[in-house]
Order: C-alpha cells, then structure tokens, then sequence
C-alpha cells in the first residue's frame, strides 16, 4: 500500500515523561491537548477514512487537518500515536516519539508516507483545532471522581478531553457511573465518550457511550485506563460523573500487560462498543 515512506531527519531525542515504568508505558496523552491536535479516527474504526471524509470529520468539530509542522510541534511535546493519519494538503503520516519495533520502524518523527496521490485511501486523521476548550486530566490517586467540563453545568461546545488514570502496578481500575447525560444520537455521531482499556486511544478500545443511560460499571485488565471525551459545535447536555476505584488483582498471575483473558467478562461493549482487539498493535500500512 505504501510505496515511499520518508522519516523526518530529525531524531528527537529528549521524551521527558515518557517511558516504562512499572511496566507500562507513560505516554503524554494529555498534551497533546496543549499543541491543539488530535487523533482522530472513523466511529466505524481504525483506517476508514478518505481525504475528504477526514477533512470533514475535522472541521465538524471545529477545526481542520493538522499540518506536518503542527503535527510535529505535537510530537515535540509528547504525541504519539501508533496509526497514520491524513494531514492537510493530503499529507499521511504518524508522530512517534518513543522508538519501538513494531511502531514508526524503529525511529522516531513523523514518520511520513507523503503527499498522497489517492485521496480515496482510508486512513485516520489528525486535526489541529487551536480554540478546542481543553480539558481532562492524569489521575493517579487510589480513587477519585471526575466530572465533564464544568459539571454540574453543562459542558460546552468542541470540547475534547482525556483522562488518563494510572493506578499502582499490579491493580485494576474499576469505573462507575454516578451521573451520565451526553448528547444524545443514533450513532453517538456528535459528542461522546469513549474508553480506552489501555493507555492511549488506540489499542483496548472499550466503547463508546453517549445519551442518558447509566453505562455499567468497567474494570479494566491492567493499571491504566483512558477515556476520552469529545463535544461537537452544537447541542450540550448534563455532563456526567464518574468514580474510579483501584482494586486488587484477584490473583497475583496478571502482570499488568496481560490483557489476554481475565477482566474481559466485565467489558461492557458500549452503546458502539466492539470488544477490544488485543493491545498488541503492529505495522500494518
Ligand atoms: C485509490 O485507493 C482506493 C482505496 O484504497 C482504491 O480502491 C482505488 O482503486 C485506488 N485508485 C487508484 C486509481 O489507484
Ligand atoms: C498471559 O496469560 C496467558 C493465559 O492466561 C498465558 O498463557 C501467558 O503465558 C501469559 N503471558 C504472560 C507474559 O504472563
Ligand atoms: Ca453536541
């Protein structure tokens, strides 16, 4: 599929807050939040989207398609993502900050399949909305509550947030929902929630909810979790508060990346969900 694949010449060498520890990889999610640009793919999943499609997708929530240079100013401060996405002017490519075999070919930058002659390939996207209104957080007490945007108000337009929790090495993350109301639509098109059974929005995808049923309880496999929330430029609603509890493994066997079979009876597969693929993810433009 890929006929020409270009590195970025620089090597970025510094990733401050970035790496394993305790066995999990902390990536810096959140910042991504602080240069404005997201990933994003099609609610159908990963690589569906054509130019034009993604294009859209971007500007529905109020932005556009980021450029490489935005994209890269992104990865300077910790964005990386495991999936290639359409860039403006038809650009594909992926930031990679942390060099990993099975991601980015070992190097680090964007890692950039250029311009793209066939506007009708399906890839993800990465939008760059400047005025979205930040929000989320890292988590890593033992529990805790948090709240959508200025709950108990409701949340506001073009909201994008991500919350990422980290508990001790060796515990699970147990969710539940105290309070749900999110725009609610046939497809969960317009604002959502989404959760993430590992640390970034890419692997473990859980579900994703919007509407004003309560979703069930979720436990994840291992120690971190992440959910995202995204508001469209119309319609709010309630908002929604969820707890988070750290509970022991019930046996010592998980090591915290195990995800192969315990916990996944407690995955509630969503108002969208599809159950989550294993986290293992490779190259596979
Ligand atoms: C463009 O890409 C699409 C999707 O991969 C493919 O179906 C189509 O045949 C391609 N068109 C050309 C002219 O290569
Ligand atoms: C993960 O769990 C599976 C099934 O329980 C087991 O066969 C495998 O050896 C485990 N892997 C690790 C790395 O512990
Ligand atoms: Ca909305």
């Amino acid at each position: 599929m890929i006929a020409l694949i270009f590195f970025s010449a620089l090597l970025w060498d510094k990733a401050q807050a970035w790496g394993f520890k305790d066995g999990v990889l902390h990536n810096s999610i959140w910042l991504e939040r602080a240069a404005g640009v997201y990933h994003r793919e099609s609610r159908s999943g990963k690589y569906q989207l054509t130019y034009a499609e993604a294009k859209a997708v971007c500007e529905y929530e109020g932005g556009h398609l980021a450029t490489y240079q935005q994209l890269e100013a992104a990865r300077k401060i910790g964005f990386h993502v495991c999936a290639a996405g359409w860039m403006a002017k038809g650009r594909v490519g992926y930031p990679i900050v942390k060099a990993g075999a099975n991601c980015g070919f070992g190097r680090t930058g964007i890692v950039d399949y250029g311009i793209r002659l066939n506007r009708s390939e399906r890839w993800d996207a990465y939008c760059y909305n400047p005025n979205g209104k930040e929000c989320g957080g890292v988590f890593t007490d033992s529990k805790h509550v948090f709240k959508s945007p200025g709950y108990p108000n409701e949340y506001e337009n073009e909201q994008i947030c991500y919350w990422h929790i980290r508990v001790k090495y060796g515990q699970r993350i147990h969710l539940q929902f105290l309070e749900f109301d999110v725009e609610d639509d046939t497809a969960c098109m317009a604002d959502f929630l989404e959760i993430y059974d590992s640390y970034d929005d890419i692997n473990g995808f859980v579900g994703r909810f919007c509407g004003d049923e309560l979703p069930d309880d979720i436990i994840s496999t291992g120690n971190v979790m992440t959910l995202k929330f995204l508001s469209d430029s119309s319609v709010t609603a309630g908002g929604f508060q969820i707890r988070y509890v750290a509970v022991d493994m019930p046996s010592k066997s998980g090591d915290g990346k195990n995800t192969t079979s315990q916990g996944k009876a407690n995955f509630l597969p969503g108002k969208f969900g599809i159950m989550p693929l294993e986290s293992t993810y490779s190259e596979d433009a």
